[in-house]
């Protein structure tokens, strides 16, 4: 109990988080995906998109990378080759105008109006590749973060899978793993950290799937792209803000 109580402030600093941009969660457990993301902390929603438009999208996105003059971000392997906005540069790699994606994470923020954009990425393996998101990490500390991930190609357990904490992004969750572990809920980047997960119980769940399987989750939560030990993966993530897309990301947008 001690520990417990030592994270008092966490504690009331997430409550107050929550208290202010958190209370429409309670009527919003009646809409099945959406009540899956606050309590789990994703949902799986299969057959999304054919086969025909996955491929066609993976085809898109070779030709963007093969031709030299897009915006691109990789990784220092080169194993991760992203495509920040892809949304503008063609309508088959653009799931921000998707109107039902977009419900879902406007439920999730609890607004009307969301800035971001689609991702468009290739990861393929090369040696030492740390995967999508470069290794175990939480997007955000405190604030809400939703992120919509489209694969675009077959994700078997080699082909680097999300993988998530169940319920690490709940607000519990989250003070009881700073209690007991001393892991700051401020701390985001969180490699090396996987022992002492295990040590205290916990388990991630890793979602493979087929091409056109979307997954809807709270990134706020404990997570990682799997290291690809085969092959590669093609995917479309959109990202998300209630106040438009930070500095930061500015340079890379297409
Ligand atoms: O692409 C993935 O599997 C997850 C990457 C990630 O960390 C993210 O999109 O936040
Ligand atoms: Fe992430």
């Amino acid at each position: 109990m001690k520990g417990y109580l030592n994270n008092i402030e966490s504690l009331v600093r997430l409550c107050k988080y929550e208290k202010k941009y958190g209370t429409h969660k309670l009527k919003k457990l009646f809409t099945p995906v959406i009540s899956q993301v606050l309590r789990h902390g994703y949902a799986v929603i299969p057959e999304y998109w054919s086969r025909d438009k996955c491929e066609r999208a993976r085809n898109k996105i070779d030709a963007f990378i093969e031709a030299g003059d897009t915006n691109l971000w990789q990784d220092p392997l080169k194993s991760d080759s992203r495509i920040m906005g892809s949304n503008n540069l063609d309508p088959d790699l653009d799931i921000y105008s998707d109107k039902y994606i977009t419900s879902i994470i406007s439920s999730l923020y609890n607004v009307q109006e969301l800035h971001g954009f689609s991702m468009a990425a290739k990861l393929r393996y090369v040696e030492g590749n740390l995967g999508s998101g470069q290794g175990w990490h939480r997007d955000s500390a405190v604030v809400h973060q939703f992120k919509a991930i489209l694969y675009l190609s077959d994700v078997a357990p080699t082909q680097g899978p999300f993988q998530y904490f169940k319920g690490s992004g709940n607000l519990f969750d989250m003070y009881c793993l700073e209690a007991k572990t001393g892991i700051s809920i401020d701390e985001n980047r969180l490699e090396g950290k996987l022992a002492t997960f295990e040590k205290n119980g916990m388990e991630y769940d890793e979602l493979c799937a087929p091409a056109g399987t979307l997954v809807i989750a709270n990134t706020r939560g404990i997570h990682r792209g799997k290291p690809i030990e085969q092959g590669d993966r093609y995917a479309l993530t959109n990202y998300y803000w209630k106040e438009g897309i930070p500095c930061n990301f500015k340079p890379l947008m297409n």
